[in-house]
């Protein structure tokens, strides 16, 4: 793979809307990925591997739980700094931002949020420091957009919770040693349970033969007859709002995340326009190519505005759902629609690992599934403006 000569696009002069502190933990994550994440990524994702290595590096830059308060072990910083991280990580690879997602907002999260005392002092510590790592089921074979309908469920045993079921497309599973899992009880109300590796009839089989996200493990959760004792019930919330309260948080990294993936083909597209010479010129020079870059500066810069309000709205706590959706699916969109044209302008070069572009096109195709699909969002966005539910 080519040298990382990233040089991030602010035509906005954005930079000015931060504080001392965002642009510190920006650089620093910055600086991380050029030096551990962009030599070794292209060969991770041919050999559809997860880096294991990189773990302890992501708890250093604080991609693990960014905003868990200091006692529990996480970074204590805000969303703005959360967000920003995640652009970063992505900017390297979509694969390794799903894994400090997932560990963050999927699992330290709900843990912090629905957990009890206990809970919090016993796995977020480890969580946030990568000693731990964990994963989020809700997404089941027949129960993907539709949530509400899964049928992984639990009984109450008296002295423990006996679980049954199967979780699909989960990150990080293979090797988690934590699992989230969302599960309904004998009413049918959703909990979540905390599954730890090693209980009796829990397994995490490994999905294979993947085209996109190849450099995050994915894997099924599979639950037969376990017993999980009652101390590992979230208690202080349950119903399908819980975990789409996770999903909130998530969301909310993925949109900037995904400005990170559009700002690395962007880059790297237009200095191969200033080096390619084709019919005695730079290919910069011809008007057909000058459309494709300026579009997609004008676009980066309009998500990077649209996420850095949203992040001002999340730390006034103000920030809506239907927000955190819109801004999920127009970045994530316009990433996608950058990364494609960026790969027609290096030609022939834009399919091979010499460059960033083509995997983080394959990689973008999962996130625009993920966290709800494209068009899950627009009908959030459709009922939030009309008050009419398409859901239903
Ligand atoms: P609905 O009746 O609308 O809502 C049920 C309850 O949930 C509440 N709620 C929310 N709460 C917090 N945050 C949100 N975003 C919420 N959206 C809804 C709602 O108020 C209600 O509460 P209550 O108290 O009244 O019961 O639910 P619905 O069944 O009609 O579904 C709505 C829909 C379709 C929007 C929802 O199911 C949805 O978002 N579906 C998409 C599923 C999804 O995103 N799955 C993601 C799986 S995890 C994943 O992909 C991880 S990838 C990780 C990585 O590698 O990065
Ligand atoms: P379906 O829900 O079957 O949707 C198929 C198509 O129908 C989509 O285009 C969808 O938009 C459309 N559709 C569905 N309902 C409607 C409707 N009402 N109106 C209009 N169109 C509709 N899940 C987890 O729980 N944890 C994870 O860690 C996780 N990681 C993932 C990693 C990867 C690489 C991938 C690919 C997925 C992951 N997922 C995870 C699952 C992901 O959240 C689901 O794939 C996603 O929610 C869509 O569900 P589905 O694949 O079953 O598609």
């Amino acid at each position: 793979m080519k040298p990382d000569l990233f040089q991030a696009p602010d035509y906005y002069n954005l930079d000015d809307l931060l504080t001392e502190e965002h642009k510190l933990v920006r650089d620093a994550a910055r600086e991380w990925v050029k030096r551990e994440v962009s030599p070794i990524i292209e060969d991770y994702a041919q050999k559809a591997e997860f880096p294991k290595q990189i773990v302890n590096g992501l708890a250093e830059i604080g991609a693990f739980g960014p905003y868990i308060p200091v006692e529990y072990g996480g970074a204590g910083l805000d969303q703005i700094s959360y967000g920003l991280i995640m652009q970063e990580i992505e900017r390297g690879d979509s694969g390794v931002r799903s894994t400090a997602s997932v560990q963050s907002s999927l699992v330290m999260y709900p843990i912090w949020k629905y957990g009890n005392e206990a809970q919090r002092q016993k796995y977020l510590p480890k969580l946030a420091s990568g000693e731990w790592m964990g994963c989020f089921g809700l997404t089941e074979p027949d129960h993907g957009s539709n949530p509400a309908g899964m049928v992984t469920n639990f009984k109450d045993m008296g002295d423990h919770y006996l679980l049954n079921g199967a979780k699909m497309w989960i990150s990080n599973a293979p090797f988690a040693q934590v699992a989230i899992v969302w599960a309904k009880d004998e009413s049918g109300r959703i909990h979540g349970l905390i599954v730890e590796r090693g209980m009796p009839g829990f397994t995490t089989p490994e999905t294979h033969n993947k085209w996109s996200l190849r450099a995050s493990a994915t894997g099924e959760l599979i639950f037969d007859n376990v017993k999980v004792p009652k101390e590992n019930l979230l208690p202080n919330k349950s119903g399908l709002g819980a975990p789409l309260g996770c999903l909130d948080s998530a969301r909310y990294g993925i949109a900037w995340g995904a400005i990170g993936a559009a700002m690395d083909c962007y880059d790297t597209a237009l200095r191969y326009s200033k080096e390619r010479m084709q019919f005695g010129k730079p290919i910069g020079q011809f008007q057909l190519q000058q459309k494709k870059l300026a579009e997609m500066i004008t676009e980066i810069t309009k998500a990077q505005l649209l996420t850095w309000r949203l992040g001002v709205l999340r730390n006034e706590g103000r920030a809506t759902s239907a927000q955190i959706s819109m801004a999920k699916r127009n970045n994530v969109d316009m990433a996608i629609h950058i990364a494609r044209e960026a790969r027609q302008m290096l030609g022939g070069m834009g399919i091979t690992g010499e460059y960033s572009i083509m995997r983080h096109s394959m990689n973008l195709e999962s996130v625009i599934t993920y966290e709800g699909t494209h068009d899950i969002h627009l009908l959030i966005t459709g009922l939030d403006i009309t008050g009419l539910n398409a859901f239903k």
